[in-house]
């Protein structure tokens, strides 16, 4: 069999350690099919149904594995199903290649059938982004499309055209004008050295010991240094902010844990946002600005691993550029134990009032269920090194501060694209990346309903996910959001009837409940934890509970009582849910 351009595409990616792409078929990639399949013992074909399931798992793979995330779609509307999982990843600086078709060299500009293109198209969306227009360009392109992914931190785009996926693999068909010789190049990737330059952890060291209040926010680039954040907080005396993606960075129940900060935050990490004259950031470009301390009110020492985002959010005084974990490691040794443990200790009293307020919030009784008490029963129920993937939506609310990290327990989300959808193919592809965890997406019914299809993908595919769903038959979130704007709810209710998620579940051949009576909510989640494979929980909650914030503005109340008197139409069944609420605060 004639070797052809797919064959080495695909076998560099293996060199590389690709063990799974991710996509679906079309007319524009038949030739790199071929070549998957001719290597099928060293690269998987994933095949989903929807190209942005595809993109979503490959980002969550690397989300959850650090390694590379790949996925494959055909040429024109394959390769733009799957730009949203692309824009997730880029903007949450995870590496992912994205290989697709386009329509053969002899046609382009012709306004051939499904010429898009997409090189074009992903302009704005890719780090590296490339027409290959000759089989000699590979495989050396693919060395650098990965590199630059990885180095990066963001989508490599590379596109085939028909004819140069099955042309000979040695094929050259021109004449060679330039003063160069095919590339040749290596599968090699070394990240560049993690440790800061020592005198910025002298400067850092300085104002961090300097201070008498210091609040550390860690995000998702923190993620890997849980021991040495945690021995950071010890030394300083500092309470840890974590923002949504750097959720897992320090367990929430731990004495230094503060929960979040912005709308999904705590009361005590609002505060602390407030009350420090310290901030140390780790690993994050928390976006949310108004939460974050007044600039010129606190010495700001920011731990990045890209200069560019050093200093973008507040006027930090010492930027230290480097990896989070090697950084503090050179740290921890230049930094004084704080003796007085005051602050400190105002927070951890502050918290452990919070996290009596969040249960009684998850109280088992009312009807229609509370969403908070669902989601009190999966923390509870689910192992200790479980993974909990979740969408945009007020789920991301109860899931920030009714979800306990402890132990290996990891948790992710579209950050800062914060696209509704990703929960269930995020837990397809780190499914299939850790086929002995525990992981379940904890999802809303709008974003589950987008792209339900691929959960006949994890039955078909053997991966065991649990899929709990809040289903408040609205889009919550932005009901609340017009509210709070002053504008009674408009346009965010799905009319009736409420779908039946459980019977799709039986329907694709796996478990499947439907829940309506609080009494019967923990059975069924502990029966879906148990079932040896994919399983939905489809919970009706109550669509009238707000995610209120940690901390109530006055501007904020007030808004939400003008949309009221501007005819909200279910403030009666709203009001009671909050009263209710209420009651059951001050009743303790
Ligand atoms: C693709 C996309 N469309 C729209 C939005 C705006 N949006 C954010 S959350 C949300 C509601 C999500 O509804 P659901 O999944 O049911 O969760 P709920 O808020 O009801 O818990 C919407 C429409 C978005 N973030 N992404
Ligand atoms: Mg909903």
């Amino acid at each position: 069999m004639a070797k052809i351009a797919s064959d080495v595409l695909i076998e560099r990616l293996a060199d590389w350690g690709v063990d799974t792409v991710f996509g679906l078929p079309g007319d524009g990639i038949n030739g790199i099919m071929e070549g998957l399949r001719r290597h099928s013992d060293r690269v998987r074909f994933f095949l989903v149904h929807h190209e942005e399931a595809a993109a979503f798992m490959a980002t969550a793979y690397a989300k959850a594995t650090g390694r590379l995330g790949v996925c494959l779609a055909t040429s024109g509307p394959g390769a733009i199903h799957l730009m949203n999982g692309l824009y997730d990843a880029k903007l949450d600086h995870v590496p992912v290649l994205a290989i697709t078709g386009m329509q053969e060299t002899s046609v382009l500009g012709t306004g051939y059938q499904q010429e898009v293109h997409t090189d074009r198209l992903y302009a704005d969306l890719a780090e590296y982004n490339l027409v290959v227009d000759n089989p000699a360009q590979l495989p050396g392109v693919v060395d650098i499309a990965i590199r630059t992914a990885l180095a990066r931190r963001g989508v490599a785009h590379l596109s085939l055209p028909n004819d140069v996926q099955v042309a000979d693999a040695d094929a050259d068909p021109y004449q060679h004008v330039a003063p160069a010789r095919l590339p040749a190049t290596a599968p090699v990737y070394l990240a560049p050295p993690g440790r800061a330059r020592m005198e910025d952890l002298e400067a850092a060291a300085r104002v961090l010991n300097e201070g008498d209040r210091v609040a550390i926010l860690a995000g998702a680039g923190a993620l890997h240094a849980r021991e040495e954040v945690l021995a950071v907080a010890d030394l300083l005396g500092a309470p840890v902010i974590k923002t949504l993606p750097g959720k897992a960075v320090i367990p929430d129940d731990s004495d230094y844990a503060v929960g979040g900060i912005g709308l999904l935050g705590t009361r005590p990490g609002e505060e602390l946002a407030g009350d420090c004259d310290t901030l140390f950031m780790i690993g994050t470009n928390f976006p949310y600005t108004q939460h974050l301390p007044q600039p010129g009110k606190v010495r700001v020492v920011q731990i990045e691993a890209d200069p560019v985002r050093a200093g973008v959010r507040m006027p930090t005084e010492v930027p230290v550029i480097g990896d989070a974990k090697e950084s503090l490691q050179a740290l921890i040794p230049l930094l004084t134990r704080r003796a007085d443990r005051g602050h400190l200790a105002k927070y951890q009293k502050a918290m452990a009032g919070w996290r009596s307020d969040m249960e009684h919030l998850e109280n088992p009784e009312r009807s229609p269920i509370a969403p908070q008490y669902p989601v009190a029963v999966i923390d509870d129920l689910a192992a200790d090194d479980a993974i909990l993937t979740c969408d945009s939506g007020t789920i991301a609310t109860w899931a920030a501060r009714h979800w306990t990290i402890r132990g290996g327990r990891q948790f992710y989300l579209s950050g800062n694209l914060a696209t509704m959808a990703p929960g269930l193919p995020y837990a397809i592809g780190i499914q299939h990346a850790f086929p002995g965890r525990q992981v379940i997406a904890y999802v809303g019914d709008g974003g589950f309903a987008m792209l339900m299809a691929e959960f006949l993908t994890a039955v078909r595919a053997g991966l065991p996910i649990k899929v709990i769903i809040n289903n408040n038959n609205s889009l919550g979130q932005i009901l609340w959001e017009q509210m709070v704007l002053g504008y009674p709810e408009h346009g965010v209710r799905f009319p009736q009837p409420v779908a039946d998620f459980a019977a799709w579940a039986t329907a694709c051949g796996g478990y499947g409940a439907k829940v309506d009576d609080p009494k019967k909510v923990e059975a069924a989640i502990r029966d879906a934890l148990a079932f040896d494979g994919p399983a939905i929980v489809d919970i009706d909650v109550d669509p009238n509970e707000p995610p209120l914030p940690g901390k109530v503005s006055y501007e904020q109340a007030k808004k939400f009582a003008q949309a009221f008197l501007k005819g909200q139409p279910y403030k009666a069944a709203i009001a009671t849910t909050l009263f209710k609420d209420k009651i059951e605060q001050l009743g303790r």
